[in-house]
């Protein structure tokens, strides 16, 4: 099994996941420059990561890849548990990680391609910024009392974790919000989370 990953990208969830699963794994940094060109373009069409590589079979989008573990190691209890309920609960909050929040990041990272002028681009990741607080206070809320997003530890802990990092980098206002802090120090304190920092050359926060 390949991961290609950019360090501290949505990618480190993947990375996160591979740890618990436990199983050997080769970690493939790409360059920001080698995004968008041969090899890489010719696993992942649209130049992004994370891109998986298992014996050949070749795949990208996050939620697929996250799916494509947990099936692949159920043992793993990569979503939360096992019970319908335990693992809907994930998806339920993976897809508030990968379609809402992630998407929200993309209008403060990738402003610049979204908006020609500076000052359109600066309004746009502003109005983002403020958005992502909205969206972490709803997670906040639901944590109230609870170690994790659903009712085990999974993926959707790993991506919540992973944007709340990118938050901290880009000063949204996370104030007010003492169950988000909780879960993201309970992440920092995984072994799985220190590994795949420090493979991918990054540290704690
Ligand atoms: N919908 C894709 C989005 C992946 C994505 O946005 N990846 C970012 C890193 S977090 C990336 O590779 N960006 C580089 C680029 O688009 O140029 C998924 O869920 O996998």
């Amino acid at each position: 099994m390949k991961l290609y990953g950019l360090p501290g990208a949505c990618s480190l969830v993947d990375h996160i996941a591979l740890n618990w699963i436990g199983k050997p794994f080769e970690y493939i940094p790409v360059s920001r420059e080698g995004l968008k060109v041969a090899p890489f373009i010719d696993i992942s069409p649209l130049g992004a990561v994370p891109a998986i590589d298992d014996d050949g079979f070749t795949l990208t989008q996050n939620i697929a890849i996250l799916e494509y573990l947990a099936e692949k190691n159920p043992e793993a209890k990569l979503f939360g548990g096992d019970s319908l309920k335990a693992r809907s609960e994930a998806r339920r909050w993976l897809g508030l990680c990968n379609s809402d929040i992630h998407k929200t990041y993309t209008m403060i990272f990738g402003a610049a391609r979204l908006m020609a002028e500076k000052a359109g681009q600066d309004e746009l990741a502003a109005g983002a910024i403020k958005r992502a607080r909205d969206l972490y206070a709803v997670a906040d809320k639901h944590l109230a009392g609870r170690d994790w997003l659903s009712e085990g530890r999974s993926v959707a802990d790993a991506y919540l974790y992973v944007t709340t990092r990118w938050a901290k980098a880009k000063n949204v206002d996370l104030t007010g919000m003492p169950n988000l802090e909780a879960h993201f120090e309970r992440m920092n304190a995984d072994p799985a989370v220190q590994a795949a920092l420090a493979a991918e050359g990054l540290k704690s926060i």
